[in-house]
């Protein structure tokens, strides 16, 4: 039987690809994620699991994406897309620790059985897999592991090639409805450009254009596909300046660059010399974050960050709601702790919407935008994006509107289902609605900003011996271990006007993150490394003291 599970083959397979000796893998916020030396074996594996999902999920594809993101350019990493798109079911996520973890290939193949006896896996299912990676170098030696893994358990595979986190989300959904009533577009990269182009140029459509945004692209994979996106898009529709497009050079990719380092510095990019009046965004290294900025009259830098695109959409979207006179369909916002509390406050207050905190990760804010019938969802570092529900979607798709300003508005939202990926947060989609919302609006990015104030915000990096004795609960905001450690933050912060402060470890590095924030900028530094000086002297701090 071809499709039937070989397990020599796979032992034999799994030799080419042993787990190093004395390291403990785990699936974290965004998958697996490290120094990209010590991932060939977990990427195999993550083949292996990729292929008893699928089967398990009666041969839907499954897909893979070979990327970290915004990290260093020597790591690298891999996560699993379940069938819609989304991140790979959380239940899952347990055996994919397991598998990376077995240290023979007698353990792997026991654990493989025990996933397939545990989920009633039929083995004879065809398993449909497509993967894709970004521009590091490590990339390719790492498709290699994973094609090894799939070709030991016998997987169809499609090569999506070198694409941004987004797209593989997109293709992956689109395979899987193909044809269906949610049939969600070409599953080709063609196929995207078009739905998203079309759909930005519907939105635009008779306003005046605003001036161009300049894009730092972080050296990643978002450069050159912002430029294929920008010409299925026209010059003069979209006129975007890139900088930072060097994906090519090695050492490149998110140095001193994209949104990742510009949200936590908040500062430019190396290489921006925007002037007062300018528009600007970066992307980080697979194209799944945005963020906005520009500097005012001051010469002060003044960033847009993930809070407030989740404030200009939630805004705008209510708006063509109510003008479209759609009765019935609920707006609500979904962010982490990490919000700023001024936006917080300016959702729940201004615009009246219900707002969930959620832990960090896009698979814990995705899950609970769904409960919306439009759920809007952005963590601060500029990764986000909104779902309709199915309900919402028949309600737009079949809305006609009695008056012309009806109509306009049913349109709108209309485009907007296609212009936003709802698969996850992608930076040109987001990107593109953005820019129709402030091209409606006719808002400068000053204008937009005057929504609310930040609060002054800090969020530090601490180095540990280990980070995993850090144990949260409140969806991140307190923390349960190390024990005592959240009352000293409790005292620190009582002392300070609008003080907050929370500790929580990455899932993405190998740090603890400290954020604060406070009614001044003096105050609120001081109170993030107060917090994180505590850290690092009770967890067993290396690499140097936090310090201003
Ligand atoms: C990933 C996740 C995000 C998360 C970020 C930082 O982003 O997709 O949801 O906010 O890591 O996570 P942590 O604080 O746990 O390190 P990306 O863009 O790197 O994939």
């Amino acid at each position: 039987m071809e499709n039937s599970i070989n397990y020599d083959q796979i032992k034999e397979a799994a030799s080419y690809h042993p787990k190093p000796q004395n390291i403990t893998y785990t699936y974290g916020t965004a998958g697996f994620r490290m120094r990209a030396d010590l991932l060939d074996s977990v990427i195999f594996r993550v083949g292996i699991l990729a292929v008893l999902r699928s089967k398990k999920l009666d041969s839907k594809t499954i897909g893979i994406m070979i990327t970290a993101s915004h990290n260093p350019e020597q790591d690298n990493g891999v996560k699993l897309v379940d069938p819609y798109g989304e991140m790979l079911e959380q239940s899952w996520e347990n055996y994919a620790t397991q598998l990376a973890n077995a240290q023979t290939e007698d353990e792997l193949v026991d654990v493989i059985k025990q996933i397939i006896s545990s989920n009633n896996i039929d083995e004879s299912k065809t398993a449909n897999i497509v993967y894709a990676r970004d521009t590091r170098p490590s990339g390719p030696a790492l498709v290699s592991a994973l094609v090894d893994g799939l070709k030991s358990l016998n997987a169809k595979i499609i090569d999506f090639g070198i694409k941004t986190t987004p797209q593989l989300h997109y293709v992956t959904r689109c395979y899987n409805v193909k044809g269906t009533e949610d049939d969600y577009g070409e599953p080709t990269e063609e196929g995207y450009y078009k739905k998203l182009s079309t759909a930005y140029r519907k939105t635009v459509e008779g306003k005046q254009r605003l001036t161009p945004i300049n894009i730092d692209a972080a050296n990643g994979v978002g450069a050159p596909k912002m430029r294929e996106l920008n010409q299925y898009i026209g010059n003069e529709y979209l006129e975007s300046i890139l900088i930072n497009d060097d994906y090519k050079t090695q050492g490149k990719l998110n140095y001193q660059c994209g949104a990742d380092f510009v949200k936590t510095g908040q500062k430019l990019p190396t290489g921006s010399n925007i002037k007062p009046g300018d528009r600007a965004a970066s992307f980080d290294g697979d194209a799944d974050r945005i963020v906005y900025y520009y500097i005012d009259e001051e010469n002060t830098f003044k960033l847009l960050d993930g809070d407030k695109i989740a404030g200009l959409a939630g805004g705008f979207i209510i708006d063509l709601v109510k003008t479209a006179g759609l009765e019935g369909i609920d707006v609500g916002v979904v962010q982490t702790a990490y919000a700023n509390g001024s936006s917080t406050t300016y959702l729940e207050k201004v615009l009246n919407v219900p707002v969930s905190c959620v832990p960090t990760g896009v698979k814990h804010l995705h899950h609970e935008a769904e409960k919306y019938d439009i759920g809007v969802y952005f963590e601060a570092n500029g990764h986000g994006t909104v779902l309709f529900s199915k309900k919402a979607l028949k309600t737009i798709r079949s809305a006609e509107g009695q008056t012309a300003e009806q109509k306009e508005a049913i349109e709108k939202l209309r485009a907007l289902t296609d212009l936003i990926n709802q698969t996850v947060g992608d930076a040109l989609s987001d990107l593109l609605l953005v820019e129709t919302i402030l091209t409606n609006r006719q808002w400068s990015l000053k204008q937009w900003d005057q929504a609310y104030t930040d609060l002054p915000n800090r969020l530090v990096k601490v180095i540990v011996e280990n980070r995993h004795i850090f144990k949260t609960t409140d969806a991140e905001r307190k923390l349960l271990e190390p024990v005592g450690l959240q009352e000293q933050i409790n005292e620190l912060v009582s002392k300070y006007k609008n003080g907050r402060s929370f500790v929580r470890p990455s899932g993405t590095e190998d740090v603890v993150r400290v954020y604060a924030e406070a009614a001044t900028r003096e105050e609120c530094d001081e109170l993030a490394y107060k917090v994180a000086g505590l850290v690092y002297d009770q967890a067993g701090g290396t690499g140097g003291r936090p310090k201003e």
